[in-house]
């Protein structure tokens, strides 16, 4: 294959995303609690450390900037801000104040998330996102946040992949609560939709309020490409379309039209969602492939493609084709601009980890030549992190740690995309030494 130049717009935006809880270490909050309960962890891991990020941001910071991030994503950590409900913590504001001042300084944007998956103690004694008042706390969470942050430029992402919360902690129980109950995922699914348009109601009013420019908000969505397993079978195709609607679209077209659908399929107008979303956050990672001969609500999927690479622990296959069609779906759902807000592969093996980043630039480019508004494109993740039930067992890192002095080592891949940056795209020559 012959390779060309890639070039990205101007003002595309490059660099990195992470959150609090997988890499700062010392954190207080329900996913601590349920990481000390031996058979949780697949490695038996846990983030009593993590990477230390807590007390090294500004060197991962440092780094960051070497290899020329334009953008750093991470979360702020709610159990931290928020121990007891209702009591702020100061000076774990005045610690998230510096975290976001310091990446400022350098130069960088910072894309902050209000909710990445982990929850206070004492919200989850409430009942968490099962509770009916949890949208109002997370608003009130949100809303002390605005008035802490609203002086600095940020950019704000508001809950991070609400339908994995969903799916994984009320629908299969891999992740805290560990229910397995569909009616409770749909009831956490709208309580986070109602949840992001509080809180994006309050970080407008607080704006307003200080008179500041309004920042730009986003939810951030885990994406998958739904495929039939046999493309023939009517039953399959629309097995996938209906996954495709309940995973991929209920709650973002929700976001975007104000609406929330009910478990009946109606939808009720809910004012606080109205212009709460500027733009899209996208993560993408693998397909899934689905036959309506297997439980997938109970977890049963077919076998793997054995010729397709895959994600370590997490076995997601390496399917660069399937960005393209999720992206055009969302442009041609929302009309609103697209953010590719985490993207990457949990690997030890950094040859594929390029390879990966590579591919799915290409179709992130293919959609941009094609007229889709896609403002950047981060790599899910700076430092190797804890990921979650897989504990350290699949590892993202551009940049590798050493797991006694919790060095941190530039990976080639880090490499690869500090060019990649350098040059607003991917240049012939990068393709054709790591894709050939
Ligand atoms: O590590 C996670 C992240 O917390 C949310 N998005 C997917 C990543 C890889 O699984």
């Amino acid at each position: 294959m012959a390779f060309k130049d890639l070039k990205f717009p101007d003002g595309f935006h490059w660099g990195t995303a992470s959150s609090s809880h997988q890499s700062e270490g010392g954190n207080h909050n329900d996913w601590t609690e349920w990481e000390k309960i031996p058979g949780n962890i697949k490695d038996g891991s846990d983030t009593s450390v993590a990477c230390d990020h807590y007390n090294r941001y500004e060197g991962d910071f440092s780094l960051a900037k070497e290899f020329g991030h334009q953008v750093l994503r991470f979360s702020i950590e709610w159990s931290r801000i928020e121990p007891q409900q209702g009591r702020w913590n100061d000076s774990e504001i005045a610690h998230y104040r510096s975290v976001v001042k310091t990446v400022l300084d350098r130069g960088i944007r910072p894309m902050m998330t209000l909710h990445h998956f982990t929850n206070p103690l004492w919200f989850r004694d409430l009942g968490a996102w099962l509770n009916p008042e949890s949208p109002e706390i997370f608003g009130r969470y949100a809303k002390k946040v605005a008035e802490s942050f609203a002086d600095l430029d940020i950019i704000w992402n508001t809950i991070n992949e609400p339908m994995v919360v969903a799916a994984m902690g009320y629908l299969y129980g891999d992740f805290p609560p560990q229910e397995k109950d569909f009616g409770k995922s749909q009831t956490v699914t709208q309580n986070m939709l109602m949840a992001h348009g509080y809180a994006a109601t309050q970080i407008r009013e607080i704006h307003d309020k200080q008179g500041r420019l309004q920042p730009q908000i986003a939810p951030v969505l885990s994406v998958s490409y739904f495929m039939p397993h046999n493309p023939e079978n009517p039953d399959d195709v629309n097995l996938a379309a209906y996954l495709d609607e309940i995973y991929n679209h209920t709650w973002i077209r929700g976001a975007v039209t104000a609406k929330i659908p009910d478990l009946e399929g109606n939808n009720h107008r809910f004012k606080p969602l109205e212009n709460s979303v500027d733009f899209i956050g996208m993560n993408y990672y693998s397909r899934m492939v689905v036959s309506s001969e297997m439980d997938f609500l109970a977890g049963e999927v077919p076998e793997k493609d054995p010729d397709l690479p895959r994600c370590d622990g997490l076995d997601w296959e390496v399917y660069p084709e399937g960005y393209y069609p999720i992206i055009k779906s969302y442009w041609d759902s929302y009309k609103k601009p697209l953010f590719m807000s985490e993207n990457g592969i949990g690997t030890k093996d950094d040859t594929l980890k390029r390879a990966y980043i590579l591919k799915h630039l290409q179709q992130v480019h293919q959609a941009i030549q094609d007229g889709i508004d896609i403002r950047g494109y981060l790599v899910w993740t700076w430092v190797t992190n804890f990921e979650w039930a897989e504990g350290f067992g699949s590892d993202f890192g551009l940049v590798g740690m050493e797991p006694e002095t919790l060095n941190r080592i530039p990976r080639e891949s880090a490499y690869m995309f500090k060019d990649i940056i350098q040059n607003n795209g991917l240049t012939k020559e990068l393709q054709e030494k790591y894709l050939r």
